[in-house]
């Protein structure tokens, strides 16, 4: 099939056909019929998954670019193949720009470590945003203390939007890096990211965007968007864990020193002097997670095949109908309204703590999660501890958003 990012009038999504895909979804948990919305910490994978990861270790588990054998070539078409299909799926220019990391974590450890180290100096300023995951944060505090750079972060409204006009006056000679996510997984703010990489590109800054978020619901366009660097998870896109994509521009990964040493990363090695790989082979060094990247390809070509529009459609259309019904519940304020939003819903209770509601709720067989969901700042700036966060995915139901309302409003009665 043919995938192109041509914006198209949305086509209704066939859920109970999708659910039929995902074999985790029938089960009953605590003697309930599993509803499972925890989507945004990780999302359930699609049967065509399961069955290349079954498929890789069971008929070609070989290592890759090495050797010349049968298995060891077919291993390394397939993880190629996913490379290829990340390329496209990003619309990224080549595949030399496509890094397999184990996660957005390491995506974004690995632009500090290399290309802050090698390109920031005293008095430098990174910028962040108080709407980032931790991930998001504490790479850039770990280089701007080895640098002696300064972290400088965008404030955010009481919705939930950055606070733009802020962000405009902070930029400056000195702003060197802006890091910041494409969509919130506190909030679900989908962030202008377009805008914000504009702006900081004026005064020549490169900029990384965290699409966590973003790569399960949005449709992403690296070289539209024109960003320096994107990453992604592929367990938050309906693949397996530990692996994910760092996007880099060529050019700059090539100014870049690698990120670990050792094998598949270099060219030659003498004891006086190594010589590096050509990209994207110079920041994978090690026997990568060759069987997580292969059924990867499985996972992105099942959003692909959907259509990146009609989810984004559907999720909208049960965070909508989940905002209108939740808000209405005694107590209930929602954290997190900003005009453009993932599929993610957080809020509090006025006198019940958010672990006592996932609680409550998980006993009825609904997933959802309790706390700061690793934003702290966040929370501090908002004055509270944590939230509890609804998060949708392409095969959730407006039935199954009707059980968290009923859950709720039951464990709301019964508290007060
Ligand atoms: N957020 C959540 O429940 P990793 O763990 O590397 O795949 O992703 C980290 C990460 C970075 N940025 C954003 C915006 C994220 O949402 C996450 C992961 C999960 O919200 C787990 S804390």
């Amino acid at each position: 099939m043919a995938h192109t990012n041509v914006a198209v009038k949305p086509t209704p999504i066939n859920v109970e056909e999708i659910r039929k895909e995902f074999p985790i979804l029938h089960q009953k948990v605590n003697g309930k019929d599993l509803v499972y919305l925890d989507n945004a910490a990780t999302n359930q994978k699609p049967k065509r998954v399961i069955d290349a990861l079954v498929e890789y270790y069971t008929g070609y588990n070989a290592n890759i670019h090495r050797g010349i054998h049968t298995l060891a070539e077919k291993a390394t078409k397939a993880f190629e193949a996913t490379r290829e299909t990340a390329r496209v799926f990003i619309n990224a220019a080549s595949t030399e720009e496509i890094i397999f990391t184990r996660g957005v974590t390491e995506g974004i450890n690995l632009v500090a470590a290399t290309y802050g180290r090698a390109f920031l100096n005293e008095g430098d300023e990174v910028i962040i945003s108080t709407i980032e995951h931790h991930s998001n944060i504490v790479p850039w505090q770990l280089i701007c203390e080895q640098t002696k750079a300064n972290l400088v972060v965008i404030p955010v409204t009481d919705s939930g939007e950055l606070k733009l006009d802020v962000y405009k006056s902070l930029l400056s000679s000195k702003t060197k890096i802006v890091a910041v996510n494409h969509a919130s997984n506190s909030l679900g703010t989908i962030n202008p990211v377009k805008e914000i990489i504009q702006l900081a590109h004026n005064v020549g800054a490169v900029v990384l965007i965290d699409g966590a978020q973003a790569g399960a619901h949005l449709t992403i366009d690296v070289q539209d968007l024109d960003c320096d660097f994107y990453c992604l998870s592929s367990h938050k896109m309906y693949g397996p864990t530990g692996t994910g994509i760092l996007y880099g521009k060529k050019s700059l990964l090539e100014k870049m020193p690698p990120y670990h040493g050792g094998g598949e990363m270099i060219k030659e090695v003498t004891f006086e002097k190594t010589t590096y790989n050509d990209l994207p082979y110079k920041f994978e060094a090690g026997t990568p997670n060759i069987g997580d990247v292969v059924a990867f390809r499985h996972a992105m070509e099942f959003i692909l095949d959907l259509g990146r529009e009609n989810i984004a459609a559907h999720e909208h259309e049960l965070l909508v109908y989940a905002t209108e019904k939740v808000s209405k519940l005694k107590g209930v304020k929602i954290v997190g309204q900003a005009k453009n939003k993932v599929g993610v819903l957080a809020f509090t209770v006025q006198g019940i703590h958010h672990f006592d509601i996932g609680q409550m709720l998980d006993a009825r067989g609904i997933a959802v999660r309790t706390g700061h969901h690793c934003t702290q700042p966040l929370m501090e700036c908002y004055g509270i501890e944590g939230t509890v966060r609804a998060s949708f995915s392409v095969y959730n139901t407006k039935k199954e958003v009707d059980q968290l309302v009923e859950g709720l409003e039951r464990i709301i009665n019964f508290m007060k």
